[in-house]
Parts: C-alpha cells; sequence; structure tokens
C-alpha cells in the first residue's frame, strides 16, 4: 500500500498485485458485489460481478458469475501501473492511469443509495478524447443464466466534452434464484434490469454519486471507529466495516459466504464465519443487515431439520457449508499438497455450526432486543437446534453425554470425541432453549413442528447438558481439547516457525493428526463467545496453554486471539495479532486474497476492537463495558446501536465516557454495583469508574 491515513487507503497496482487490489477495491451493495477493476486488465476477474446467493449449475455450486457488461476496457493502451484509491468515508474507487501519454480518472461505486446500480466514471483532458472514452465499455444488456439462478445487467453509457472528456456508465443489475425468487423468466429478468436503469437514469451521474457518498456518511455517523493517534489502525478498522456492510443486504435474506462477493474462495459458501464472526458485528452496527444473514438460516430450517431426520435424529441439523438450498454443500474430497486425493470430513463431523448458528441468532437478539425476532425465527432456531443436540448426544453407562466422530474449529484434528468447544457450545444450546422457554411470555405450551415443548422436554435438554463432559480438569483449571489431546506429541507451534503458519502444509495430513498444534482457537473460542459460562479462573490457564500451540493457520484466528489477549490485558501482544488481522487481505498475509476477502476477520476486528479493547458487549440484559486501551492508542470511540439506541463509546487507558442517546442499562467492569440505567458514563480512573 502506497498511501494511508484515516478514510483513505491507496493501493499501487501493478501487473503482479493486480488480482489482490481487485479484491480489496471490490464494490457491493449488500446484493451485487463488483470487483474493483483495474483498467487495461480485461480478463476474467476484473470487474467481477457477483449476486449473494446465487449460484451455478455445478454440484457443489458455486457463485455464479454475473453478465460481464460491466466491465471497462482501455483498448489495451493503458499503463498497468496505475495507483487506485478506496475512499471509505464516500464508498469511491478512484483510479489514475496514464493512457496516450496523459493521465485519466476513473471513478467507480455501487450505488449505496439505488439497488443494483453501479456507475464508472472516467474524466480526463479533452485532447485524450477518444482514450478516456475508451476506457469505459459500451451500453449494452445481457443475462448469465444456470439451472439455480440468473443475474440480468443492462447498462447505459454516454460521452460529453464539457471543457474535459467524460465518460460514463451506468449499469443496473437483477437477479433471482431458483429457490427463492418469483419464476421469473429471463426476459422478465432484462426488462427489470432495464426498468432499474431508466429509474437511475432520472438522475444525472453527479446527482448518483453524491445520493450514494450521503448514504455512506450517514452509516460512518452510527458505526464509525475512530483511532486519531494511529490513522493507520484506524483505517484498517475501518476498511473491515466498510467490507462487512457491502457484504450484506438488508432485503429479505443475505446469503453471505466466507469471502461476501468478492471472489470465487470458498465457492461462495456460507460458513460459521457468518454467525459467528460476521453477524454479531452487523448486529451492533447496522442491525437490519444481521437480521437478513439470520432470516437466510432460518429460510433453510426446514432443510436442516430434513437432514436431522435423514440422520436418525430430530431438530435441525444446519450445514457446515450452505448455499441456496440449504442441503450440506461442502466439498467430500480433495488434494493434498502431493496431489493425492483425501477425504473432506467437515460436512459430515463440524457440527458445531449447528450451536453456532443458535447463539449468532441470540447474539442479534441481546444486541438489539428485536422481540418479534426473538419470539418468531430466533425461538424456532433456538429450540430445534437444542432437539438436534437432544438426539445427537450419545449417554454412557455412567450417565455422561458424549459427543463423538467431530471436528471442532482446529480442523487439523479430524474424527475427535467430546471437542470441548463442540460440547460446551451444545450445552450452551440445550440450557439457552431450556430457559427461554421457560420465560413468562413463553408460560404457554410452545409448539413446533416437532410437537410441544412442555416441561418434561425442558428438563430433558437441562439434563443432557448437565452430562455433557467438556475436558475441564479443575485442577489443572483447563479444558482438554478432545479426549486423547493430552496424550498427542507436545509440538508447539513455534516449533515450527513464527505464527501465523500453515502448519498442516508444513507437517503434513498424518502428522498434524498426531501433534498438539492447533489450527485455530478452540477451547480459547469458548472464552470469547461465552466468557460467563467458563470455569471461573479457566480463562488463563486455557490461555497460556493453547496459545503457543495455535498456528493461526486459519484468518479466523489472528483477530479473536487479540480480542482475548486485550481481555486478559496482555496488550502488546493483543496490539500485535490484531495488527495481522488488520492486515490479513491488505497485505495477502494468507496469500489468499486474490480470491476474495475475508469477512470473517472484518468481523473479528470489529469484535477484538468491541469486545476485547472495549470489552464491551451484551450480557445480562445489559450492555457491559470494560476498556483495556493500549496507553499510546489515545482515544478509542466507537459508535454502535444497542436496543435501537444509538450509542457512543470512547476509551483510553485511564478515561471512559458512554453516551447513550436515551437511558439504556449499563455495566461497567466486574463491579455488580456499577449497574445503572443511565444515558452517560464518565469517570476519571480504571479504578475508580463513577456513573451518573
Ligand atoms: O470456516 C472456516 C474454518 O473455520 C477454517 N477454514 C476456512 C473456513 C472458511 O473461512
Amino acid at each position: 500500500m502506497d498511501h494511508i491515513d484515516g478514510w483513505t487507503l491507496t493501493f499501487d497496482l501493478d501487473a503482479s498485485n493486480r488480482r489482490i487490489i481487485e479484491a480489496l477495491t471490490s464494490m457491493g451493495d449488500g446484493v451485487f458485489g463488483r470487483r474493483g477493476l483495474p483498467l487495461g486488465h480485461d480478463d476474467v476477474e476484473s470487474g467481477m460481478v457477483l449476486a449473494s446467493g446465487v449460484f451455478d449449475g455445478s454440484a457443489v455450486p458455486e457463485l455464479l458469475d454475473g453478465p460481464v457488461a460491466a466491465r471497462a476496457i482501455g483498448d489495451g493502451r493503458v499503463d498497468p501501473d496505475q495507483t487506485v484509491t478506496l475512499d471509505l468515508r464516500n464508498g469511491l474507487v478512484t483510479s489514475r492511469v496514464r493512457i496516450d501519454g496523459g493521465t485519466a480518472t476513473v471513478e467507480q461505486f455501487a450505488s449505496a443509495a439505488l439497488d443494483g446500480v453501479h456507475v464508472t466514471e472516467a474524466t480526463g483532458p479533452v485532447d485524450l478524447g477518444e482514450a478516456v472514452f475508451s476506457l469505459v465499455a459500451p451500453a449494452g444488456t445481457g443475462t448469465a443464466t444456470s439451472a439455480r439462478g440468473a443475474i440480468a445487467a443492462a447498462s447505459h453509457t454516454a460521452h460529453r466534452i464539457d471543457g474535459r472528456a467524460v465518460a460514463a456508465r451506468v449499469t443496473a443489475l437483477t437477479a433471482l434464484t431458483s429457490l427463492t425468487g418469483p419464476p421469473l423468466e429471463q426476459q422478465d429478468l432484462e426488462r427489470a434490469a432495464v426498468h432499474r436503469l431508466n429509474a437511475a437514469m432520472q438522475s444525472t451521474t453527479v446527482e448518483l454519486r453524491s445520493e450514494h457518498a450521503a448514504v455512506w456518511n450517514r452509516r460512518w455517523d452510527s458505526m464509525a471507529i475512530d483511532v486519531p493517534d494511529r490513522p493507520d489502525v484506524e483505517a484498517r478498522i475501518r476498511f473491515a466495516q466498510y467490507h462487512l456492510l457491502t457484504s450484506a443486504g438488508i432485503e429479505s435474506e443475505a446469503a453471505i459466504g466466507a469471502r461476501g462477493a468478492t471472489g470465487h474462495a470458498y465457492r461462495g459458501h456460507v460458513f460459521w464465519d457468518t454467525d459467528v464472526f460476521v453477524v454479531p458485528a452487523l448486529a451492533a452496527m447496522d442491525a437490519p443487515r444481521a437480521r437478513s444473514a439470520l432470516i437466510y438460516r432460518f429460510r433453510r430450517l426446514a432443510a436442516a431439520k430434513q437432514r436431522a431426520r435423514t440422520e436418525g435424529r430430530h431438530g435441525a441439523r444446519f450445514p457446515w457449508e450452505s448455499a441456496d438450498s440449504g442441503e450440506e454443500v461442502a466439498p467430500t474430497q480433495g488434494t493434498d499438497l502431493h496431489g493425492r486425493v483425501v477425504p473432506i470430513k467437515t460436512g459430515p463431523q463440524e457440527i458445531h455450526i449447528v450451536a453456532d448458528v443458535a447463539w449468532s441468532a441470540m447474539q442479534y437478539v441481546a444486541w438489539t432486543g428485536d422481540i418479534a425476532f426473538a419470539r418468531g425465527p430466533a425461538t424456532d432456531l433456538l429450540v430445534e437446534t437444542a432437539r438436534y443436540w437432544q438426539s445427537r448426544v450419545e449417554r454412557d453407562a455412567d450417565g455422561t453425554g458424549h459427543l463423538r466422530r467431530v471436528i471442532g474449529p482446529d480442523e487439523y484434528h479430524e474424527s475427535v470425541a467430546d471437542n470441548a468447544f463442540t460440547n460446551a457450545m451444545a450445552a450452551w444450546n440445550l440450557r439457552a432453549a431450556a430457559q427461554w422457554c421457560s420465560a413468562p411470555w413463553c408460560s404457554a405450551p410452545m409448539h413446533s413442528d416437532d410437537g410441544v415443548i412442555d416441561d418434561s422436554e425442558r428438563d430433558r435438554w437441562q439434563a443432557t447438558a448437565d452430562a455433557l463432559v467438556d475436558g475441564y480438569d479443575p485442577t489443572l483449571m483447563r479444558h482438554e481439547q478432545f479426549e486423547g489431546y493430552y496424550d498427542l506429541d507436545a509440538v508447539l507451534a513455534g516449533g515450527l516457525g513464527t505464527p501465523p503458519l500453515p502448519a498442516d502444509a508444513l507437517l503434513g495430513r498424518e502428522r498434524i493428526a498426531q501433534v498438539q498444534v492447533i489450527k485455530q482457537p478452540d477451547v480459547l473460542m469458548l472464552h470469547h463467545l461465552l466468557p460467563d459460562e467458563m470455569p471461573k479462573r479457566s480463562f488463563e490457564p486455557d490461555l497460556d496453554f493453547y496459545l503457543p500451540r495455535t498456528a493461526h493457520g486459519s484468518s479466523l484466528s489472528p483477530a479473536i486471539t487479540a480480542s482475548l489477549l486485550a481481555r486478559t490485558g496482555r496488550l502488546d501482544e493483543a496490539v500485535h495479532w490484531l495488527d495481522i488481522a488488520l492486515r490479513l487481505d491488505l497485505d495477502d498475509i494468507s496469500h489468499t486474497t486474490a480470491g476474495g476477502l475475508h469477512l470473517a476477520t472484518m468481523g473479528g476486528v470489529w469484535q477484538a476492537i468491541a469486545n476485547g479493547f472495549l470489552g464491551l458487549r451484551p450480557r445480562n440484559g445489559s450492555l457491559h463495558v470494560d476498556p483495556r486501551v493500549p496507553a499510546d492508542w489515545g482515544t478509542i470511540t466507537l459508535r454502535c446501536t444497542y436496543h435501537g439506541v444509538p450509542v457512543v463509546v470512547s476509551a483510553s487507558a485511564e478515561k471512559l465516557r458512554l453516551i447513550a442517546s436515551k437511558p439504556i442499562d449499563v455495566t461497567i467492569g466486574n463491579d455488580p454495583l456499577m449497574h445503572r440505567r443511565t444515558q452517560l458514563v464518565a469517570e476519571r480512573t480504571a479504578q475508580d469508574w463513577s456513573l451518573r
């Protein structure tokens, strides 16, 4: 990166980093994503358009490539060395290109004000006229179709000379899926795109741009994170927030893939990345987008129930990888580094996704207080997932409960028994459902497709939760990651190199299964997701034991590690891991950014700042805050919305200020007396919080 300040990131583009910068400068309106368009590079990826939730017809579905009509061309006369600036505040991507010996500017955006409307405008000196015009593709209409869906584009291009040469192209996109959309014919879809285009063409591109920028400015007013003493950190955090927002729509449902609509990696499939990493951030930043992501899951509850039935179980079994139908779409085999075919077991075994979906729904409810969602979709998700665990837990003769043949978040170890994360999340799911269904507003027996929920079912959930083993050893005050984990060879990640590193690639598939090195937080993830449910004083022992064993071989790992380290006051290490998360895509640390941006990292960055450094989270019906801010960071200010109330939290190493636009319940630190319904929290020192 060439230049960075609080709101802008400027990249020097050359032939070697083109695909990475395409991904970094992706634009999106939550439904349609479009990779940035390095001009003059007219190949398959440049300007690629994808639509969230619209897949191709392959056996393992992959996001459908939209019509490429949105691409510019440049007639091969463009110098490949360009600068591209991402203006986060206004949501604009601006390229400065050399063409025919002169310089032209090309501005692009996916309108935040008009759904499915993307604009490209090239300007340059009059004597570059034809060259400037060549930077913007001619008008056209086209449709990409598959057996599962379609994406149509209609565009209008205009050239003019008005003191400068200007070429503007407005593209309107529409999409449907065979599962969720109305049964439109291709012709109708194109007509809808033309209709959308005509509506957009009622405005000039200047007006379209200013309406778009105004929406972005309003968004930032309610969600921006400021770290003015560290503009580099600030811009990278906002880069994450920007891409989180562009990846989730507010209409209907949002199928947010692990890479959003910014590339083809992971085929656009939806993983726990969305439920656990993205949704909590969106719930606090822009709740309707989080709701859409959960509605995506809720609409696939029937498919999840069908899968549970096929397994001979009850309730709902969500797939590890999900696309449009809600069926399992995880590949069943892949190739290792030596080109050997190896089985992929995540589909059948990574069942913690079931509890992750329920946890996500309850996080959303905790942040938003959305009663209608709580009593509707959230209840169904919580109940049906609990029912799955009830039928999945194996009870041994001694009464203990077990989950065998599973994979935890640490995917280096397969087919393990009693993964602490999976078991503890399942136990949380069962208890949460039992408690939820005995709330006063739930006092009438509840119905679901599988029957009435009565006291005896709630008691069974509670008993199963209590029976589930969790690997906790009170003498060591820590959890064993799974049965037999302590017997593995005590290899530490640092023995293989400096993390983050792909330990599975370094050691090979057979060896990695025999050693204690793990891919990403597993037991530690529990301390992040369920901090109040963990045995008292188990956090530090678990952290001290598992951190040296963590290779951070997953992009999900650094941000959560930063969050945990911040909670325990190890701020230098927290900043180190946050920095890796912040640069994961921007510096292509995992060498996978060209395939699309890592949205879980982006959600994790928000969580590291909010949950980790500010200690901000919903807790037992109040908003909890307990900051630990590095001394050289000055003040962190985070804007969010809690139960519909705009909140601004500013904290430094010594000060805290929380301002809510209406009174809300607030708790500070671990002192139960620091609990008030208030609009303003202020204090002088970390030891002496004062509430007003
Ligand atoms: O969901 C993750 C998983 O935890 C690690 N492998 C990649 C997946 C998609 O990001």
